[in-house]
């Protein structure tokens, strides 16, 4: 399989570290790319030009991070993350989607600040920044669903905080956060989380 991917996109990263936990990180194939250049090889794969998509055969392709995990889900039965059925799939997916939330705001006030300082949107940063102070106190109400068994929720929430501390590390959420900041100092422990790491800068 071949995976599009950018080093820095934490839709890419939920994707590895999904791949990492269920062991299928070997049979993955990184193709670097970067969207924001308009590679042809993307827009063939994936009509909306985004990453991650993963290429599984020559004509059978996969796009949104949640479709493919939930792919690469199926591939092995030892390892479930996405529960098959009841409480436990919705509590997983209701998590994955507030973190995919997540990430969705900060990638909006991440491009935001790329623009000239006189063209950003303020009005939009800070709808952006409530959505997310929202989301974090939401997930301190969710502490006994990230802490029960691993699924795709936990690996989105624990995608989605780096990221913020990737890209937004002065919205501090840590100290006001104590158990989802204590919950994740373990998680970052895990290989999927240590080898998926972007760049620094
Ligand atoms: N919902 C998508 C979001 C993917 C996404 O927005 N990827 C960004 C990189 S972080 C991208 O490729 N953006 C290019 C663009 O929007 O044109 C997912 O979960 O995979």
């Amino acid at each position: 399989m071949k995976l599009f991917f950018s080093p820095t996109s934490p839709y890419v990263r939920k994707v590895r570290i999904a791949a990492k936990e269920l062991g299928l990180d070997d049979q993955i194939e990184l193709i670097s790319t970067n969207p924001w250049e308009n590679p042809p090889e993307l827009a063939d794969a994936n009509p909306l030009g985004k990453v991650p998509a993963l290429m599984i055969s020559d004509n059978e392709i996969l796009f949104d991070s949640p479709v493919i995990c939930e792919y690469l889900d199926s591939l092995n039965r030892e390892v479930v993350l996405f529960p098959v059925a009841g409480k436990s799939r919705w509590d997983a997916l209701r998590l994955q989607a507030l973190a995919d939330g997540i990430l969705d705001a900060a990638v909006m006030i991440r491009l935001d600040s790329l623009r000239p300082e006189s063209e950003r949107y303020s009005d939009m940063r800070e709808r952006q920044l409530n959505v997310i102070r929202r989301a974090l106190r939401y997930l301190d109400s969710e502490m006994t669903r990230l802490i029960g068994p691993l699924t795709i929720g936990q690996v989105a929430v624990a995608c989605a905080l780096a990221y913020l501390d990737f890209r937004l590390p002065e919205e501090d959420w840590h100290k006001v956060h104590l158990k989802l900041d204590c919950w994740y100092a373990t998680w970052m422990e895990r290989e999927s989380m240590q080898v998926t790491m972007p760049p620094l800068g």
